[in-house]
């Protein structure tokens, strides 16, 4: 890949232009704040699973960068989002709602920019505010003095950004060139006394996986460990049975894993294999020469081997994460690059620097890739937040992404409206001991879509799920995820189970009516 030029990092840097409307700190008192207001780093992935980031498990990768922030600040064991799907979970997160109440059910809508979000109140506090990266809600950025977005997924290679209303292409490789916006950005902050938000959003580590050409060489010898319910029946489970993210079924042989071989003698599914040729065709000389010289002889080998059955989809398994993993590598040295920003400008500490990812995803898990299923692999994500003079180690807590906006507000110490459904982390980061909430509630809507998840909404405690799958399909599923922590056997209508069934119901019901009862379609 071409060296890009770092110093061409912004369209437009109008950071400095605005005023402060309102700075709660300064504008109330007449003296001086005490503090120096806090900024917010929310740094966040696209399909990051917390199986490859070290500070939660260390089978498959070492992300020594990730995990500095989680041993100066905290890991949260038990956070997940409210729909796992990419559009969807950012609406919740701009706005502290669940998806019904924002609106953003699916990927296929589009957000509605004029409701309240986390941005928008900030900047009207005085901050100054900005998002790079990944988007994906369709509709123009609002709240920010500063935005730089991928269109759509966004590329991974020499990817082009909407900067403010203008598209231009940008050479280099896309981890790297977002964290070269931020930093851009943060370059541009004059030393107003101003706190920042930095909303910095990475493609990484979305599928097809296309890892910057100078990480090639990492992962090719290693052998990956197959989870055991890698061939998972399915059994009890019938939305399961019917998903098409199958890693042995689905995942395409020339276009998640880049088999586009010269003598066109590979074939798959026609639609990805035509998409998977035109991804190569379409490189740069540069890169397609590093594909060859890597993806070449991989590509003799297995036609060689001619694999079937469980053998070739054990191959598949190993191709996907090793791809996976160096997409993941580059995330962790970029998020270096950004913490070093911080360490060298005496950023560290004032700023709240959290890392998540928009949803969980399946490392093989059941047979698995992607995500949407309330399963605890795409429902969980990676928690991070170092927050200066806060608390460390792990947090317990049932915390979810509707949380985040009224966190950041409660930092700055703006008022978080009545409207929001989350709960600030705060006294959580601070340590304090805190009366919180023992359930969460879920809702997926997407279908049909690809992948051909059900729709369905759940609760879920410490240690039970229920969860409803409707839409066409009218089915429940219990797990007891103490005794049963990968979600083998559904216990619904099991005998014994009766009590805790009617209990959780009843949660439900209670959740539902709260998150959803006002914005259900009415049916008369
Ligand atoms: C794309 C992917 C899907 C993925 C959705 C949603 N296909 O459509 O595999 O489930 O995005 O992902 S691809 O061929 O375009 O890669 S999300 O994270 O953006 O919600
Ligand atoms: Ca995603």
């Amino acid at each position: 890949m071409k060296k890009r030029d770092p110093l061409r990092t912004a369209c437009r840097l109008t950071a400095a232009a605005t005023l402060p409307l309102f700075l709660p700190q300064i504008a109330a008192g007449k003296e001086k704040p005490k503090e120096q207001p806090m900024n917010i780093l929310f740094i966040m992935c696209d399909d990051h699973s917390y199986q490859t980031l070290s500070a939660y498990d260390t089978r498959y990768i070492r992300t020594p960068n990730l995990d500095r922030i989680a041993r100066d600040g905290v890991r949260f064991t038990n956070s997940f989002v409210a729909n796992s799907l990419s559009g969807p979970s950012r609406a919740c997160m701009l706005t502290g709602k669940h998806s019904l109440a924002n609106g953003f059910t699916d990927n296929t809508q589009r957000f509605d920019n004029t409701q309240t979000t986390f941005p928008k109140l900030l900047q009207a506090a005085g901050y100054h505010t900005a998002v790079v990266g990944k988007w994906h809600l369709k509709s123009n950025p609002t709240g920010f003095d500063y935005w730089n977005i991928l269109i759509g997924q966004g590329e991974y290679y020499n990817p082009r950004f909407n900067c403010e209303g203008k598209v231009s292409r940008r050479e280099g490789y896309v981890t790297e060139l977002i964290t070269d916006l931020a930093i851009g950005w943060l370059d541009s902050l004059p030393a107003d006394g101003r706190p920042f938000c930095l909303l910095l959003h990475h493609k990484a580590p979305h599928r097809t996986w296309m890892p910057d050409t100078r990480d090639l060489q990492l992962y090719t010898d290693s052998l990956l460990p197959l989870p055991d319910n890698f061939y998972d029946d399915y059994a009890g489970r019938p939305a399961a049975q019917e998903q098409k993210m199958s890693i042995a079924k689905d995942m395409d042989l020339v276009y998640d894993l880049k088999l586009a071989d010269k003598e066109n003698e590979i074939h798959s599914a026609p639609r990805l294999e035509r998409l998977g040729r035109n991804l190569y065709t379409s490189l740069p000389p540069e890169d397609q020469a590093a594909w060859d010289a890597h993806y070449g002889p991989i590509i003799q080998r297995f036609k060689e081997a001619g694999l079937t059955g469980k053998a070739l989809a054990e191959w598949k398994y190993q191709q996907y994460m090793r791809d996976y993993l160096r997409v993941v590598h580059a995330v962790d040295r970029n998020v270096g690059r950004i913490l070093d920003y911080l360490d060298a400008h005496g950023l560290a500490e004032n700023t709240l620097v959290v890392y998540t990812s928009d949803q969980g995803f399946y490392m093989g898990e059941h047979g698995w890739f992607d995500k949407r299923f309330m399963y605890e692999e795409s429902m969980r994500t990676p928690l991070l937040m170092r927050l200066p003079s806060g608390k460390r180690g792990d947090i317990e807590e049932l915390v979810q992404n509707i949380d985040y906006a009224p966190t950041f507000l409660e930092l700055a110490g703006v008022t978080v409206p009545e409207e929001m459904q989350g709960e600030s982390l705060l006294p959580l980061l601070q340590g304090k001991r805190t009366p919180w909430r023992q359930s969460l509630y879920y809702h997926y809507f997407e279908y049909p879509a690809e992948h051909a998840v059900r729709p369905h909404y759940g609760v879920r405690t410490d240690r039970w799920k229920l969860i409803r799958f409707y839409g066409g399909l009218d089915a429940w599923e219990l797990y007891d995820l103490r005794e049963d922590p990968s979600e083998m056997r559904n216990l619904y209508g099991e005998k014994g189970t009766e009590r805790i069934t009617a209990r959780l119901k009843k949660e439900l019901e209670r959740l539902r009516e709260q998150y959803d009862g006002p914005f259900l379609p009415k049916t008369e």
